[in-house]
């Protein structure tokens, strides 16, 4: 916290190309900060950190009204059309310690498009590649952002429904990260009350976490 009536929060978005991670970063900063297009390669080979303005209203702590200010470290995706896993991971690792190293991480997205099945082995592979990152702790400091909603609700799907046929590889993993996800329509988040509902969820998940934060240290620490 950077002063008394300001709350900074640190997010990083995590997950496989083209599933709108850059996207989900810009809707959170309310900006278009981050690359973000169709593209038959992986767009962002960089980490990049992009800040929101001070948001108002949407915080009130011991009966004061705090300002808001979001934190988006961008990734490049896993798996990625061009870079080996270890080299997204360390990419990653080194910003996180660079940019999160001080103040420590809310929490990290896992980006997974709601309009295409989540198989068990890309499940699993990317869980794995989140625990090598986070560390053991990685549930706590997981939510998933469900990306695309607005394809799923064409294709008739409520939220409720969506998950009465999802497959158990999804059901299980929200419930691995105690049921915090959040389904995100990266059109409609540029309407300020929409990305005012998105904002305040996840501020719920990080109350939920007593505010916690994942403190993460470069690699040469580590040894
Ligand atoms: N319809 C729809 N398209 C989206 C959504 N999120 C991202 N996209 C599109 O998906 C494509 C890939 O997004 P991008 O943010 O570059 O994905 P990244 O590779 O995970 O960073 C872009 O064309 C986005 O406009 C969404 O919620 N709904
Ligand atoms: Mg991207």
């Amino acid at each position: 916290m950077a002063d008394s009536n300001e709350m900074t929060i640190n997010l990083v978005v995590l997950g496989r190309t083209q599933t709108g991670k850059s996207a989900a970063g810009n809707s959170l900063l309310g900006s278009s900060d981050f690359a973000s297009h169709c593209s038959p390669r992986s767009v962002t080979t960089c980490c990049s950190l992009g800040h929101s303005c001070r948001i108002s209203g949407i915080i009130r702590r011991k009966g004061h009204e705090f300002t808001l200010r979001v934190r988006v470290l961008d990734t490049p995706s896993y798996p990625h059309s061009v870079l080996s896993k270890e080299q997204v991971r360390d990419t990653v690792r080194s910003a996180l310690a660079h940019h999160f190293g001080e103040e420590g991480l809310h929490l990290a997205l896992l980006v997974l498009r709601a309009d295409l099945p989540l198989c068990p082995d890309e499940c699993d592979h990317t869980i794995q590649f989140i625990q090598e990152l986070l560390g053991p702790t990685w549930k706590d400091f997981t939510a998933v952002l469900l990306t695309h909603a607005d394809k799923a609700e064409e294709a008739g799907f409520s939220e409720e429904a969506y998950l009465h046929s999802a497959p158990s590889t999804l059901l299980s993993l929200l419930s691995s990260v105690q049921h915090k996800y959040i389904f995100l329509d990266n059109q409609r988040t540029i309407i300020k009350e929409e990305r005012a509902i998105v904002l305040r969820k996840l501020l719920t998940f990080i109350r939920q976490n007593n505010y916690k934060v994942l403190r993460l240290k470069h690699s040469k620490e580590l040894k």
